[in-house]
């Protein structure tokens, strides 16, 4: 039996708000725990939790191994926490490294962070009950390790996951962390809200999007699978509302329609709400879906827009159009359902023409909520090839990268000129949001009670 503390380190930028607890930790440290060993979670924002907090965690529990969830947003306190970790326990721990970050950085991971012994190149499921149970390295497939103290080696990849054990993983518990520390997403539907991936991937090829663990390929769960996931988190943890993590819910629709049916006869339209995300092609938005999803009671879908140009659109990409966009918010409105767009500002091709299309969309789909993202260069993206290729990437460190930093530059556009782009366009959808009192009530609450901001 092996002590083992997953960790989900702090943020690059300081935020005190934590939306969810990680979808990975809560699975990883479930299957951990079924195979007998002692796990404990630790999610340094919800926890509150700084690098003394940490430190005293480890004196206490003296783990075995430490595994780490690392998004890009995360680099400068994954090493820090690493760092500490070895200073403390030595080569008697084994720090393991997964997410998004590591998984597109493969052995240069350990270059930026050479107190790891193991980086996870895609899913985890395999990986870490293998390391936990002793396997010898060389046999675990898909990660790369350091071998006495020098060589770097790589495994085979390891192959993704069957639909067929995706529906077998066990429902992550949520007593490996404290259900109330997390403030959801906004705009708030109903609290306590949790959420639920229920498919893995995304066929579709947009150039700024991070696939380096699930490529893409679209893995479905079976809809009963979903169901008792469904009725664990209503039932034992009396969630409101739950947030479909799909990447994209309308990728396959007979199996959407399928999902929407057994929600609808297992009765928990009346019981819940749902959020989801969606694309907007044309193919696969109709009122025939978006009347059974109403019906299902999903109440609000986030669309991803981009831009408001389709020169834009095309380069990165998106395979929509700007009449499909049109058409999607018009009809997801005429069914009854709120609708988010998000904008991305500062990718290859920018220029102040193209960020005022995108600002006549916004004003012309009328979104329920909306907002105005930076392009950031995540590891492993053609947009991050492209922009770096092109000189155009400004932050050289990714300790640097954070949700307020502009990153990039384009060809017309400095990095200084699209920050102020970026500051009217969220000005703008702000003051759309103040139009929402209730959400204004709601922000302001979790300020006092978690700290989040507005
Ligand atoms: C749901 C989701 C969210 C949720 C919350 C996620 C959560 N609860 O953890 C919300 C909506 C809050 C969110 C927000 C954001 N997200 Co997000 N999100 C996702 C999404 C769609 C699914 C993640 C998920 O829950 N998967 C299910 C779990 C089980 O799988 P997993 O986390 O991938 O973990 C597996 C492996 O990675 C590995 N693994 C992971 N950690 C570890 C640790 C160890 C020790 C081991 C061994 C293995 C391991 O094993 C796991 C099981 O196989 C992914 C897209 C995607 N398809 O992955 C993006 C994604 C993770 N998000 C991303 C981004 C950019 C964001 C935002 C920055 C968006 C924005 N502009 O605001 C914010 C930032 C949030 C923050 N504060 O940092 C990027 C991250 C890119 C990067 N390189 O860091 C992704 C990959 C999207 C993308 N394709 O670009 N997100
Ligand atoms: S549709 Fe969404 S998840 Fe799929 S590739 Fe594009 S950005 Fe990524």
């Amino acid at each position: 039996v092996k002590n083992i503390l997953l960790v989900s380190p702090l943020r690059n930028y300081h935020t005190f708000n934590e939306m969810y607890p990680s979808g990975a930790l809560l699975l990883l440290g479930t299957m951990l725990k079924q195979q007998g060993h002692n796990v404990k979670v630790v999610h340094m924002v919800a926890d509150k939790m700084d690098t003394s907090g940490y430190i005293s965690e480890l004196r206490v529990f003296r783990p075995d191994i430490v595994g780490f969830t690392v998004s890009t947003y995360q680099t400068r306190w994954t090493r820090i926490l690493l760092r500490e970790t070895r200073r403390l326990l030595g080569d008697k721990v084994l720090t393991v490294a997964g997410g998004p970050h590591p998984a597109a950085m493969g052995v240069n991971f350990f270059k930026d962070f050479p107190d790891t012994d193991i980086v996870v190149g895609s899913e985890g499921e395999k990986a870490i009950t293998s390391i936990a149970r002793g396997t010898s390295l060389d046999r675990i497939k898909g990660i790369h390790y350091i071998k006495d103290n020098t060589v770097v080696l790589s495994n085979r990849p390891e192959t993704l996951l069957t639909p067929e054990e995706l529906n077998a993983l066990p429902l992550p518990d949520k007593n490996l962390i404290v259900f109330g520390r997390y403030s959801g997403l906004f705009p708030v539907g109903r609290r306590p809200a949790m959420f639920l991936p229920s498919s893995r991937g995304c066929p579709f090829l947009c150039n700024f999007c991070s696939k380096a663990i699930y490529g893409n390929t679209l893995r479905l769960r079976s809809p009963e699978s979903v169901i008792t996931e469904i009725e664990s988190l209503y039932r034992d943890w009396r969630v409101k509302e739950i947030h479909l993590t799909d990447d994209t819910f309308n990728a396959n629709l007979d199996w959407a329609h399928r999902l929407l049916d057994l929600i609808i006869a297992e009765g928990y339209h009346k019981k819940l709400i749902f959020r989801i995300a969606m694309r907007v092609n044309e193919k696969i938005v109709n009122m025939e879906l978006l009347k059974h999803l109403k019906a299902a009671g999903i109440w609000f879908i986030y669309y991803g827009v981009e831009s408001g140009n389709q020169g834009m659109l095309d380069r990165m990409r998106k395979g929509i159009t700007l009449p499909e966009i049109r058409r999607a918010f018009k009809l997801t409105h005429e069914a009854g359902i709120k609708t988010e767009a998000f904008f991305i500002i500062g990718l290859p091709g920018e220029t102040a023409g193209t960020i005022q299309d995108s600002y006549k969309l916004y004003k012309e789909i009328k979104p329920f909520w909306g907002g105005f993202s930076k392009a950031i260069p995540f590891p492993g993206t053609d947009f991050t090839a492209e922009a770096g290729s092109l000189g155009h990437i400004e932050c050289k460190s990714y300790d640097d990268l954070t949700p307020s930093v502009m990153a990039v530059r384009t060809a017309s556009l400095t990095s200084e000129e699209l920050e102020k782009w970026y500051v009217i366009m969220n000005n703008m959808t702000r003051h759309g949001k103040i139009m929402h009192p209730k959400q204004m009530a709601y922000a302001l609450w979790d300020r006092i009670t978690i700290g989040g901001s507005i």
